[in-house]
């Protein structure tokens, strides 16, 4: 049934896929081996998006052009491999602005969109809870407004200056006012949602269970991660940003230590700034964590680069002095050499594989290790406390139980969440 579909839906996708040419233009001193992995990167993101990449150019210059980043004469080439190659749009690593997008659509004949765009595309694409579209939305807005400031399409269109003013500057006002009222609109909607995910997240902190949050860079197996620790059935796939409305779900760690995890949106390089203030409250839920697991994809080119871009995301959201669990995915692409090589470079990580298995008895090893232990408590309940005995049942172990004198008698192991609760219960001597 579902090769059926996959099939079917597959076929027209290919004729339909749009032929795109990646162009990068460096200035100022980027290494070379960094504008490489970009580059690449800015492939894998053409192809989520569902693009076939058909030709890529490179350009290094002093500066960029103001006019269109490009060099005249890299704008001619770039002409004749878009006419021969037959491509439907260019794509840009760098972002443009959108007078240099305007100059390049009308050089080119075809549409020229930048690499914040094409994230922004990628997030419209898998947005699917209510709450995940409307953030999407907005990033949208927001960088469409950006745009509109300054000299806005209609303006510079007409050269600017005396006798252009007029219709231009309503057209342009009328644009900016329709989008922040749908602005207004998304951020309310917004607030109810992220007043129910408050809701549901202090149910949760009522307990005190222990969270776990994972992080990482796109594509880093976080998802294929809490699959493995938790059978939670999210989606996995090899493609960037797979993954954009969060999920949570129980886990239990050795030691009968209760915990919940939750898996969340990947992080990238140069994340458009306009996604990271839209989806905020999705990502408050890091904030919150206990404990980060930072999920690094080990086989990466550079991971040291990509550790960066995840932790200028957590600087930002508030979340960087959490206490962090380093978790080497992918090591199963590695050999004994590059794992030597990981284990010494980063002593506290763990190193994994969600295929092999590998390494995943240690992790949860080290997340036991962050969560207090139960305790062995001896109490006495008032029989009007059932209530709190079976919760004492589900969450902890009950060892002995008897009553009398209108009180339980029981000795039990005492999960960390419950102890203050249960404190005023004990009997004078612990077990
Ligand atoms: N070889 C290998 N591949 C892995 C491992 N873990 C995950 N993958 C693959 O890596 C790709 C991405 O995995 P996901 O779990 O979707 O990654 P993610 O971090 O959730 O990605 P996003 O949600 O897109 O940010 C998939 O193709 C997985 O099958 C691993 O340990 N070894
Ligand atoms: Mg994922």
């Amino acid at each position: 049934m579902s090769e059926e579909r996959s099939d079917l839906t597959e076929r027209p996708r290919e004729e339909e896929a749009e032929k795109a040419v990646l162009v990068s233009v460096l200035w100022g001193d980027v290494p070379e081996a960094e504008a490489e992995e970009s580059l690449s990167e800015l492939r894998s993101l053409a192809e989520t998006a569902g693009a076939v990449v058909v030709d890529s150019l490179v350009q290094s210059r002093r500066k960029p052009d103001a006019a269109t980043l490009l060099g005249k004469g890299k704008l001619q080439e770039l002409q004749r491999r878009v006419s021969e190659s037959g491509a439907d749009l260019v794509i840009f690593d760098q972002e443009l602005t959108s007078s240099q997008q305007r100059n390049l659509e009308n050089a080119l004949d075809i549409k020229v969109v930048d690499r914040t765009a094409l994230i922004l595309d990628i997030f419209a694409q898998h947005a699917h809870s209510k709450e995940g579209k409307a953030q999407v939305e907005m990033a949208q807005l927001r960088y469409q407004l950006t745009r509109l400031t300054g000299k806005g399409a209609q303006l510079s269109r007409l050269g600017g200056g005396i006798g252009t003013r007029g219709p231009g500057e309503t057209k342009l006002e009328v644009d900016r006012r329709r989008i922040n009222m749908r602005l207004r609109t998304l951020n309310r909607e917004l607030r109810e949602l992220t007043r129910v995910r408050r809701v549901k997240r202090k149910r949760r902190l009522r307990l005190e269970v222990p969270t776990f949050s994972l992080v990482g860079y796109t594509n880093a197996g976080k998802s294929s991660l809490l699959n493995l620790l938790t059978d939670a059935g999210v989606l996995v796939e090899d493609g960037l940003f797979s993954t954009l409305d969060p999920t949570t779900r129980r886990l239990m760690l050795p030691g009968n230590r209760r915990a919940v995890i939750t898996d969340t949106v990947g992080f990238i390089n140069h994340l458009p700034h306009q996604l990271v203030e839209a989806f905020k409250s999705t990502l408050e839920e890091v904030r919150e964590a206990d404990v980060l697991l930072h999920v690094i994809d080990a086989s990466a080119p550079n991971i040291e680069r990509r550790t960066r871009a995840v932790e200028e995301v957590l600087e930002e959201l508030g979340a960087l002095d959490i206490p962090t669990i380093y978790v080497l995915n992918k090591i199963d692409l590695l050999d004994g050499e590059a794992r030597e090589y990981l284990r010494k470079r980063y002593p506290e990580g763990v190193l994994t594989s969600t295929v092999t298995g590998e390494g995943i008895p240690e992790l949860k090893e080290r997340m036991a290790a962050c969560i207090p232990a139960s305790r062995t408590m001896r109490l006495k309940l008032p029989l009007e406390e059932g209530r709190l005995l079976s919760l004492l049942y589900r969450r902890g172990k009950v060892l002995e139980l008897g009553s009398r004198d209108g009180f339980y008698h029981l000795l039990a192991e005492v999960p960390p969440e419950l102890a203050e609760r249960l404190r005023a219960f004990k009997e004078e001597k612990d077990a």
